[in-house]
């Protein structure tokens, strides 16, 4: 179980840097071709609680939660028209949970921009741009298909294609604006009528602007600039070296906090990658304990407890009697599972629990 982010943005604006910064470059060449097959790699999710339940309950393992990134390394406006190799990766893009567009802002005159400028706003812009444009194109073709189905469609079968029709017309026009979906303010029944499409521009946007090194002194000040203009409940922004933290994930932890500190680095830019992401999506953490294994889950807030327990395994959900459940800070208060249990701080809760952030939780089930 991971959550999938995706990362686009311009040729050469460093994305393939950022990958391997995110996910330490495991078993990838260092940069990609634009247009090559898409680099997959997966990265812990930070989760400093983890480490505190290890050293009270000593497991055999622990396991943080994971994040899965793709690099595809083509360019949406190109996949967009390309029904071959474009297209598929633009399929695998479009199963994404969120995405993170890589701006340029280093400067280099050995490589140039592809729009011939450094712009950090324009483009912005553009890839807002290419994410409505692509997703246009989605909702036409879906519209042609609708229209022949109509055609044979019977009373009950027509009302719901009509309905469809309706929803996919008024998005389009909002999408004729450039307004991408993620800001558009949706009923139920629109956000489910679309959920199937996997619309780009509705996803959440990380915008994470590529500095160079020079610019690390400014780095926090302009991305706090960016974030206030750009930040919205699915949109943020903010900033990574990404050339020197892909040095950086490749070093063991001490010679990395040694360079770092050198730079005046405060945290990871994976981690604070991540961390954004998480918040965009609205995600917390949960925790297991059993068979000697503190493991770390991410879910969606408002989850209820039988569908949590769906994420570890579909027999926990199916077969779910019951789960015990205990808040981080109550376990941390009492110092061990059996003082928990010993002041009942051990709540046993039923199917419709909804789960909250450091529940640490035992799923009973029956299969
Ligand atoms: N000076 C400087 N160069 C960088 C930085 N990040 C990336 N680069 C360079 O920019 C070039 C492109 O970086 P990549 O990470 O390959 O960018 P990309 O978007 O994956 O590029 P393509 O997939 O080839 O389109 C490489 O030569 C990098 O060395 C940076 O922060 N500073
Ligand atoms: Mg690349």
């Amino acid at each position: 179980m991971s959550i999938d982010i995706g990362i686009i943005g311009l040729a050469k604006s460093g994305r393939t840097a950022i990958f391997n910064a995110l996910t330490g470059g495991e078993g990838t060449g260092k940069y990609s071709q634009e247009g090559s097959a898409p680099h997959i790699g997966t990265a812990k999710v930070p989760e400093p609680r983890l480490a505190v339940l290890a050293d009270m309950l000593h497991p055999k393992k622990v396991v943080p939660a994971s994040a899965t990134y793709i690099d595809v390394g083509a360019s949406v406006k190109d996949m967009a028209k390309d029904k071959g190799i474009g297209g598929q990766l633009l399929t695998q893009l479009s199963n994404v949970e969120a995405l993170i567009n890589v701006v340029r802002a280093f400067s280099d005159e050995s490589i140039p921009h592809v729009e011939g400028s450094l712009d950090v706003e324009r483009d912005i812009a553009n890839m807002n741009l290419e994410l409505t444009f692509s997703d246009l194109a989605l909702l036409e073709r879906r519209l042609k298909r609708l229209e022949v189905s109509l055609k044979g469609a019977k009373p009950p079968e027509r009302s719901v294609l009509l309905r469809e029709q309706e929803i996919i017309e008024k998005i389009k026009a909002e999408l004729e604006k450039d307004v991408p979906v993620r800001e558009l303010v949706l009923t139920d029944e629109e956000t489910k009528a679309l959920s199937s499409y996997q619309l780009l521009s509705a996803k959440p946007l990380l915008v994470v602007v590529n500095i160079g090194e020079d610019q690390l002194p400014q780095a926090e000040s302009l991305a706090a600039e960016l974030d206030s203009r750009y930040s919205q409940q699915k949109c943020r922004v903010t900033s990574i070296c990404g050339e020197l933290e892909m040095e950086l994930a490749q070093l063991d932890d001490n010679a990395a906090e040694e360079l770092s500190a050198e730079y005046g680095i405060k945290e990871s830019g994976a981690d604070r990658i991540i961390k954004l992401s998480y918040e965009l999506l609205g995600l917390i953490s949960f925790f297991t304990t059993a068979s000697s294994e503190v493991k770390a889950w991410s879910i969606q807030g408002n989850t209820e407890a039988v569908k949590a327990a769906g994420k570890i395994h579909s027999d926990m959900e199916r077969g779910f009697i019951r789960a015990e459940v205990i808040s981080y800070n109550d376990l941390v208060k009492c110092g061990s599972l059996a003082e928990a249990r010993k002041r009942g701080l051990l709540r046993l809760e039923g199917k419709s629990y909804i789960v909250q952030d450091g529940d640490v939780i035992t799923f009973l089930f029956n299969v």
